[in-house]
């Protein structure tokens, strides 16, 4: 979840709301579209108590911010397939039979079944899967384990910028936002913000640009940015971390570095010095496949060309040494003194006039002893509880609070090991499992071990709009409200100090209710209702913001974004949040918890003749939002089948046709594509999409609406030798693979099809 507003307070607080005129009958609400995880700002446009517009918003710096899928959700939402009513399973779980109940029925149930498996198992039995910006709960979820005692919560955020956050505390104690706006060099590793994709980000990129700041690119493939960069350096897929020491080489070498600021304010700068020269950049040039000058005029371009940013990414989230390469970025920032300064990378900390997210949790009610039963505590910890332990005390020292869960990412347990515990290869049993605003199965590596994982359990429950894979094996499946359907006050969960507000612009339909209604129900399933004390969720706002002596209804009728002024290099008051007050380049407490403290770099396994080809999965499609989305006709029209695209070189090697269908294979399974010849793809490269499923097919544990023979997740590996080893998240850049014709495969996928339904 990122929503990069600009930082810059004086303009929002100055920007003049040319609220348009409504025209009759029309009522108008300021929103934040939550279609995708960007958060724009928007108004929406009723009529009768329905939406029938999204349009941007009157905001003079949200202007130009809106895409289709934002568009398209008054009609998405609108659509027939959203579910309306609570089911309960009655045949097989997966057999897709199912009877309506009433959510007092569902929850009683539910509450009973839960107590039961707490009780013979122990809370830690109980885990969630979450995504925040799907189903914003404002940590109601997780205050409500941290009261029953179970610490495993595991969410999309684990591929997506939550790890990234927890990782960057592990160099300088915080999470930082980059300030695109006033920077004047970007850097962007992979990340291809369009249009249609990351719509705000997009925008911000192009008025940098539009006033001379530089763009460098990384990327394997000729994407739109590439084109439109300064700097573009065709990166062997996977190879991030291996560009940036050799950016560090050249800085290092050239002495390009901000020297007072290493002096003062790093520790272990000789240490990264001596693991930098191990990586010549003939070596670099090697492992990225890049032209050696090009790499060192790229590094030149960013420690010259100041305040520069490297905005987050998710391309090194996703990778084979993505501890590294996102430690590499946070080294790269803090050597060229571009920390904490206009133009460069903020540290900003929570909002200070809301009571945020990691308060409402609670974690300091939960026990050390069931804290150190997060499953993953022993191998790859750095996102859990005992990882960012480290930074308990600085941040209290500097933020006043001892937990600081930014993006929901820092007190995790990795996906990897909750699967398969749940599959009952762990230490301990996990027996209930809900999800809430996520379609776990598809959504992380390994998708068939997760389905061996969720029909394992005991208890299922989902928490959805549409009947995806994932909810077609549940027990129950409680249908949500939308973000146009109820209200909504965003803190960044740490990313930034703001406070943005949405307001709601119809009632839900059907028997829809929030996630705030959820928990609150499973508090009181539980016998807690002082959990959740509130009755509304605008009840819960003014709570929070009880500091600033408004109400919810007040401030957001007023505005929809609150900044906190800006104040830039903090630190030298503070310190930053780590254990030595310092930026940490070489890091004790990787150290401690079994790590190098240093960044490196561990190359691909040799290539198996078997799987010559490499595959990532990413490429956004315009017109859905992840696993999303696929139920809307307009869209579908625009992406009617999952495609793989592939080199000509590649194509003809193959002998492979535009629009032909094949098998993308390696030792996991086989997933079908049709293929697209794409000029700015590498040779020996293959992408494919994320996420597809046809919610028009066949529903059920055989099929899943075809998200056995299409999903990216099938075919993503969970491996040791594919897991980042601090965070045990799944590599998806650079998976070797081959590709066949559809024929002789197509007879593998259905088989593979019906045996995971004889399971
Ligand atoms: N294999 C693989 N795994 C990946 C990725 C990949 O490329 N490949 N990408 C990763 C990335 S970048 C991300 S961000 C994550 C995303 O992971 P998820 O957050 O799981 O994303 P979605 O697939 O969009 O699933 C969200 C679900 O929430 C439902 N939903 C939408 N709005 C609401 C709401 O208001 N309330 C409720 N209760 N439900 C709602 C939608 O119907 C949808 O089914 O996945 C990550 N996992
Ligand atoms: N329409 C639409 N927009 C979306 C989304 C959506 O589903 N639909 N999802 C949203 C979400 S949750 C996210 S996280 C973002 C993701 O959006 P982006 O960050 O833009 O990621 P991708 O589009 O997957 O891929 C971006 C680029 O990374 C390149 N790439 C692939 N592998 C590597 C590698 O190993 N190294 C480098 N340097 N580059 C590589 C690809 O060639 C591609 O051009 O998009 C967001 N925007
Ligand atoms: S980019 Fe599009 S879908 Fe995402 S929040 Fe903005 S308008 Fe909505
Ligand atoms: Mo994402």
């Amino acid at each position: 979840m990122a929503a990069p507003v600009p930082y810059d307070p004086q303009s929002a607080a100055d920007a003049k709301f040319q609220k348009r005129t409504p025209r009759p009958g029309v009522t108008t609400k300021r929103a934040m579209c939550a279609s995708c995880d960007m958060y724009c700002n928007v108004v929406t446009e009723s009529k009768q108590g329905r939406v029938v517009r999204v349009r941007s918003s009157d905001n003079p710096i949200f202007r130009d911010n809106i895409c289709m899928k934002g568009i398209m959700a008054p009609k998405g939402l609108a659509n027939p397939n959203r579910l309306m009513q609570p089911l309960k399973r009655v045949g097989e779980r997966g057999s897709g039979e199912w009877e309506q109940v009433t959510w007092e029925e569902a929850l009683a149930d539910i509450g009973a079944r839960l107590k039961s498996i707490v009780a013979n198992h122990g809370p830690e039995a109980w885990a969630v899967s979450s995504s925040m910006w799907n189903a914003p709960d404002h940590g109601l979820g997780r205050r409500i384990m941290n009261h029953v005692g179970t610490p495993n919560w595991t969410s999309g955020v684990a591929l997506c910028a939550g790890n990234t956050a927890a990782v960057n505390r592990f160099t300088y104690g915080w999470f930082v936002n980059g300030d695109v706006a006033n920077s004047k060099c970007i850097v962007l590793l992979g990340h291809n913000p369009r249009r249609h994709s990351w719509t705000a980000m997009y925008n911000l990129l192009r008025q940098a640009q539009a006033r001379g700041a530089k763009l460098i690119v990384a990327d394997p493939r000729r994407s739109s940015s590439a084109e439109r960069a300064d700097i573009w350096l065709p990166i062997k897929v996977g190879s991030d971390a291996a560009l940036l020491f050799g950016w560090l080489k050249v800085i290092i070498d050239e002495a390009l570095y901000d020297k007072d600021f290493v002096a003062n304010w790093t520790v272990g700068f000789e240490e990264l010095k001596q693991r930098v020269d191990e990586f010549p950049l003939e070596r670099v040039a090697r492992l990225t496949g890049c032209d050696a000058e090009m790499i060192a005029e790229a590094a030149r371009m960013y420690a010259t060309t100041g305040p520069a940013v490297i905005p987050w990414t998710p391309i090194t989230d996703m990778q084979r040494n993505s501890t590294s390469a996102i430690r590499l970025q946070c080294i790269l920032r803090a050597i060229c003194g571009y920390l904490d300064v206009p133009g460069g990378e903020t540290l900003q900390g929570f909002p200070k006039d809301l009571i945020n997210e990691t308060q409402i949790e609670m974690h300091h009610v939960i026990s050390e002893e069931q804290k150190a039963k997060q499953l993953g505590s022993d191998d790859h910890l750095l996102f859990t509880y005992r990882g960012q332990d480290c930074f308990r005390e600085p941040t209290k020292r500097i933020h006043g609070q001892e937990y600081a869960n930014i993006v929901t990412g820092c007190a995790m347990t990795p996906p990897s090991s909750l699967f398969r515990a749940m599959a009952g290869e762990g230490p301990y049993p996990v027996k209930a499992f809900f999800f809430i605003g996520n379609n776990p199965i598809m959504s992380y590596g390994n998708m068939r071990l997760i389905i061996k994982a969720v029909m394992n359990q005991e208890l299922v429950v989902a928490h959805e709009q549409f009947m995806t894979p994932s909810a077609q094996l549940a027990d129950y499946v409680l249908p949500a409200d939308s973000w146009l359907e109820r209200p909504m006050l965003m803190d960044m969960c740490g990313w930034g100090a703001v406070m943005r507000f949405s307001q709601k612009s119809m009632e839900p339909p059907g028997e829809c209710r929030s996630t705030f209604d959820f928990w609150k129900g499973i508090a009181g399933a539980l016998d807690r209702p002082e959990l959740v004390p509130w009755d509304t969720l605008e009840d819960f706002y003014d709570y929070r913001l009880q500091k600033l002596g408004v109400t919810w209804e007040e401030l957001s009728e007023s505005t929809d974004v609150r900044f906190d002024p800006p104040e830039y290099r903090k630190y030298r008051k503070t310190g930053f949040a780590t254990p030595t007050g310092k930026v940490e380049l070489w890091s004790e407490s990787l150290k401690r918890l079994g790590f190098d403290p240093l960044p490196y770099f561990r190359e691909d396994p040799p290539v198996d003749p078997d799987y010559p080809l490499k595959l990532f999965t990413g490429v956004r499609e315009d017109g859905f939002f992840q696993t999303g989305h696929r139920h809307i006709e307009e869209m579908r029209k625009r992406h009617p089948e999952p495609v793989a695209f592939i080199s000509p070189g590649t194509a003809e090697k193959y002998d492979l046709g535009d629009g032909e269908w094949v098998e993308v294979e390696n030792e996991l399974a086989a997933i079908s594509m049709q293929v697209e010849i794409k000029e700015a793809m590498p040779d020996g490269l293959v992408r494919i999409p994320h996420g597809w499923w046809k919610p028009e097919t066949r529903q059920g544990a055989g099929h899943l609406s075809g998200a056995l023979r299409y999903a990216d997740a099938q075919v993503c590996r969970d491996d040791d030798d594919y897991l980042d080893r601090e965070q045990g998240i799944p590599h998806l850049k650079g998976v070797a693979c081959r590709i066949l014709k559809a024929a002789p495969l197509e007879r593998k996928v259905e088989a593979d099809a019906d045996a995971v339904l004889a399971k």
